[in-house]
């Protein structure tokens, strides 16, 4: 399949979720939670899963998937899904409108569709990162102090103590921090220069994976940080000026 019939499924799937998501958004319960008792799913994030591995199904038969929400599925055609059909969840239950829908064909085509203002971030890997169909191009600063870094934390408290001593460290440098509660959204944003720059640990695959691509097809550097000591590993995206700065104050 061209990266261009990639980036359709993408869209049709994220579309689909995100108007589910839109029907829901303001009246959805908690149905559970996960790995601690403020890491939540709702009956919101398995509906739009599904409705995202349906068009999967459909469209990609031979593809592997694997979602925030639902089990690993293996494919013979080499190519990996990997889906969150709502990231923002705390933000989502909350009415708060930072939360996105994230799709992407590992490595080739990737989606980050935000329906509440009707924004599809999109980008394949031999083309341009595009928000509705423009073409998106960042330079950026050309110093941290100038740069407004967004992050996120995860769930754990003993983590949070951690990543609470990395902030501590970029909060005096950088122009300020925004944590916005998406990491999907927060990348597609650097992406679009409404932010300078990303990093978080403790993400997961599905937060980041068509972020990434995103932020890489727009000109920003974009690299995973290794595991150090108790801290996992984790995603930096940031212009070229101020990347080494900013991965020697989170490393
Ligand atoms: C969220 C991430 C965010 C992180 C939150 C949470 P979820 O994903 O996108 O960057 O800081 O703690 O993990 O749980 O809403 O899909």
């Amino acid at each position: 399949m061209s990266h261009a019939e990639l980036l359709d499924i993408a869209t049709e799937a994220a579309r689909t979720a995100g108007a589910l998501l839109l029907e829901r958004f303001g009246t959805e319960l908690v149905l559970a939670t996960k790995s601690t008792p403020t890491d939540v799913v709702s009956e919101a994030d398995l509906a739009a899963e599904r409705a995202i591995r349906e068009v999967l199904a459909r469209r990609a038969p031979d593809d592997a998937v694997m979602g925030e929400e639902g089990p690993d599925v293996g494919g013979t055609s080499g190519r990996r899904w990997i889906v969150d059909p709502l990231d923002g969840t705390v933000n989502f239950l909350y009415g708060l409108p930072m939360w996105a829908v994230s799709v992407a064909c590992e490595g080739l085509a990737g989606v980050v569709y935000d329906p509440l203002r009707d924004e599809l971030f999109a980008a394949v890997a031999d083309g341009p990162a595009t928000l509705n169909g423009r073409e998106l191009r960042v330079e950026g600063p050309s110093e941290l102090s100038q740069a407004l870094v967004a992050t996120g934390f995860g769930y754990d408290p003993a983590r949070r103590i951690l990543q609470a001593e990395v902030v501590s460290r970029v909060l005096p440098r950088a122009r300020d921090i925004r944590r916005g509660g998406s990491a999907a959204l927060d990348l597609a944003w650097v992406a679009a220069g409404r932010l300078d720059a990303y990093y978080e640990r403790g993400i997961n695959p599905w937060d980041v994976a068509a972020g990434e691509l995103i932020c890489a097809r727009a000109g920003l550097v974009v690299e995973r940080l290794d595991p150090v000591g108790e801290l996992p590993w984790g995603v930096l995206a940031a212009p070229p000026a101020v990347a080494g700065e900013l991965r020697a104050l989170v490393t």
